[in-house]
């Protein structure tokens, strides 16, 4: 397929690894084989106040579906996160925050002090009112409060949803509705790449949406913001009555821990419940074994806690594992293009998480901004969010790790709770761009998407799991029908990604992205429903439908066909208009990359748009559009494709 080399497992990667090629096939099998006592083993890494006897207890069947693990056993995530590490580690530090710009002082918090930290914010929550089973929205910047938070929800029962610090006020507000949430934790004001962002006006911009009790408001840029009476509080006058005594809620296993929403392919995003043992087991094994983490290490996550990636591998996994997780405020380009490395050799990095668009971004700039510092600490690289093509793979491993560092290309999802399918870098040889292998107890397939049945051997097709994995979503919040609908009614029986696959000779699998109505821009997930339904919203627009688009950094980028209503002028200014509008409606990140008017949509006779030709436009890949006789108006193609930027 490619000409980029393999590169075999090296002898002190085999030697040395947690997992290598002999124990990563009799654990695989293990887990496969008898998973009630692979995974009795593996909760084993987790403090339980009551240990589970019953392990795995799911199935994907139509006629008889259920999903639990651990289901009499119960335990606390924040407990295990902190409370048990205090006796031989609280001097360790669990938290580095690395702030926006260099200059600014960080921040470096120890297990006690984190301990302290969250029951006495966790105590704050009590007061308020928040109980058991209550939803916490949480809207903060990447500032070590927000792990306060999250390990504070945790610690009293509370579920926490994150809604990334970019969105809008309106994607906050139905976020915080959808789950009624009576509660927002919020700052005065985020600050990325020198960039300010109005967090708490778009908190109030959204209570005027949503109903809200409490905001519990954070000063960290100390910007003037006005205080609403009875509703917000500020964070220090919070936390000043309380003590650091908490004690964690006694959680079962499968009481919710989070939700976080997500983009699909239909409708607005949906709330993935996640629960509280499986979760747990999974964020930290994998963290363990994919990372290859030994305490004292410094490990880095660069993502933002508003995505999941955030969630299991900032927060909960290394935490769970008494690691150093390093928290880091800014983007890779402020001050400049060094900053990622510079960061690295600061706390001398061993293990660093990013996604591919934040590499390609970087890899324009020139080898020199890297080559500048010596990053020599790293021990191993990680890639995530998308498909990284070979290019970005050979640049990572040869520029950023001196050909010394095995790289993981993990693929996982949302609903996944972490990783499921990636190398390790003790037991495979890696292929650059190819996700690779499956985790413990994860049984990928490939199907027909025609048909549906399974397809063996070395060929492409609909990624599908075949069986339950602890760290699995268990429903959308308060929706379960919709659960079962998207993942588990396509392909009866089974779980089905949204990803399309290769799998090689040699075993490997090759993700080769979404083939449903999710783009993927810049490693974030966007339904183009979504994108479409911001823009109807607007006067102007009659009709609209999105597409993706491949783009040279973000991976792929946000094209609109848009049918303006009678009597309106298809302007340059309309265009301008309708794309600020999109960003104010979701967010910078739904931003179109195009926006092309075109009188007329290629519709079915009954209707339907025919995204394929749209696609293909979008692509620049227009030589061969199939069949489009079955159009009901086939003169419309000629037009879209006379008026495509691409045409020009
Ligand atoms: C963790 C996360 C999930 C979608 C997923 C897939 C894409 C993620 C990938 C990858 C190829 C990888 N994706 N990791 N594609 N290789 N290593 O990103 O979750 O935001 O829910 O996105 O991202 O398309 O289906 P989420």
């Amino acid at each position: 397929m490619h000409e980029h080399a393999i590169h075999p497992v090296s002898p002190e990667w085999a030697a040395n690894a947690k997992i290598n090629a002999e124990s990563y096939a009799l654990k695989y099998r293990a887990s496969i084989d008898d998973p009630d006592s692979f995974w009795l083993g593996e909760a084993q890494r987790l403090d339980w106040m009551r240990q589970p006897t019953k392990i795995k207890n799911a199935s994907f069947d139509p006629d008889n579906f259920h999903i639990r693990w651990f289901e009499d056993g119960t335990l606390n995530l924040a407990a295990n996160c902190l409370d048990r590490h205090l006796d031989k580690r609280g001097q360790d530090v669990a938290i580095i925050w690395e702030p926006d710009h260099p200059d600014t002082p960080n921040r470096i918090i120890t297990y006690d002090q984190l301990y302290k930290d969250v029951c006495r914010f966790a105590n704050a929550l009590k007061a308020d009112g928040v109980k058991k089973g209550d939803r916490v929205t949480i809207y903060l910047p990447m500032v070590p409060e927000a792990a306060v938070a999250m390990l504070a929800c945790a610690r009293i029962g509370a579920v926490h949803s994150i809604v990334f610090a970019g969105f809008s006020p309106d994607a906050l507000a139905q976020r915080i509705s959808d789950c009624d949430s009576q509660i927002v934790l919020t700052a005065d004001e985020g600050l990325r790449g020198g960039k300010k962002v109005p967090l708490k006006a778009n908190v109030d911009a959204a209570c005027e949406k949503a109903k809200v009790r409490t905001v519990i408001m954070l000063r960290h840029t100390g910007a003037d913001v006005p205080m609403v009476e009875g509703r917000d509080v500020d964070w220090h006058d919070a936390i000043e009555p309380h003590n650091a005594e908490c004690p964690p809620e006694e959680m079962n296993a499968e009481d919710p821990l989070f939700i976080l929403y997500t983009s699909g392919s239909t409708g607005q995003p949906k709330g993935v419940l996640h629960t509280t043992g499986g979760y747990a087991v999974w964020a930290s094994m994998t963290h363990e074994y994919v990372f290859d983490y030994r305490p004292g290490e410094v490990y880095w996550c660069a993502a933002d806690i508003g995505w999941v990636t955030g969630h299991s591998y900032v927060v909960y996994g290394p935490l769970a594992n008494g690691a150093t997780t390093l928290m880091f405020e800014g983007v890779p380009n402020y001050p400049d293009f060094s900053r990622f490395w510079q960061v690295v050799d600061k706390y001398k990095v061993e293990q660093f998480y990013t996604a591919p668009t934040a590499l390609r971004a970087l890899m324009r700039e020139g080898d020199e901004w890297v080559q500048k510092t010596s990053r020599k600490s790293l021990r191993i690289l990680g890639s995530v969010g998308e498909p990284i093509n070979p290019e970005a793979w050979d640049w990572y491993y040869n520029v950023v790790g001196d050909g010394r560092c095995p790289i993981a290309d993990t693929w996982w999802q949302t609903e996944t709770g972490g990783h499921m399918i990636t190398p390790l870098a003790g037991a495979h040889a890696l292929k650059p761009g190819a996700a690779s292998f499956p985790m413990f107890g994860v049984q990928p397939a490939l199907v027909d998407p025609t048909d549906g049945h399974i397809v063996e051997g070395a060929t492409e097709g609909a990624l599908v799991i075949l069986d339950s994995w602890p760290g699995q979503m268990r429903t959308v919040y308060g929706d379960h029908e919709r659960f079962i609908q998207t993942y588990f009614t396509q392909y009866p029986g089974k779980y089905f990604t949204g990803d399309g696959a290769r799998r090689d000779e040699d075993g490997y699998y090759w993700i080769t992205g979404r083939i449903d109505d999710v783009i993927n821009v810049s490693g974030h997930r966007m339904g183009t429903a979504e994108v479409e339904s911001a823009l109807v919203e607007h006067h102007s627009v009659a009709e609209a439908a999105v597409v993706g688009m491949p783009h040279d950094v973000k991976g792929q980028g946000i094209y609109a066909f848009v049918t303006t209503v009678a009597g309106t002028e298809d302007s340059e200014d309309l265009r301008k208009e309708l794309v600020q509008w999109v960003r104010k409606e979701i967010g910078p990140i739904a931003t179109p990359d195009v926006v092309q008017f075109a009188p007329g949509l290629p519709k079915t006779r009954s209707g339907k748009i025919m995204r394929r030709i749209l696609r293909k436009i979008a692509e620049n890949d227009t030589g061969n559009l199939g069949d489009i006789s079955t159009l009901a108006d086939p003169g419309v193609v000629d037009d879209l494709l006379a008026n495509s930027p691409h045409a020009k």
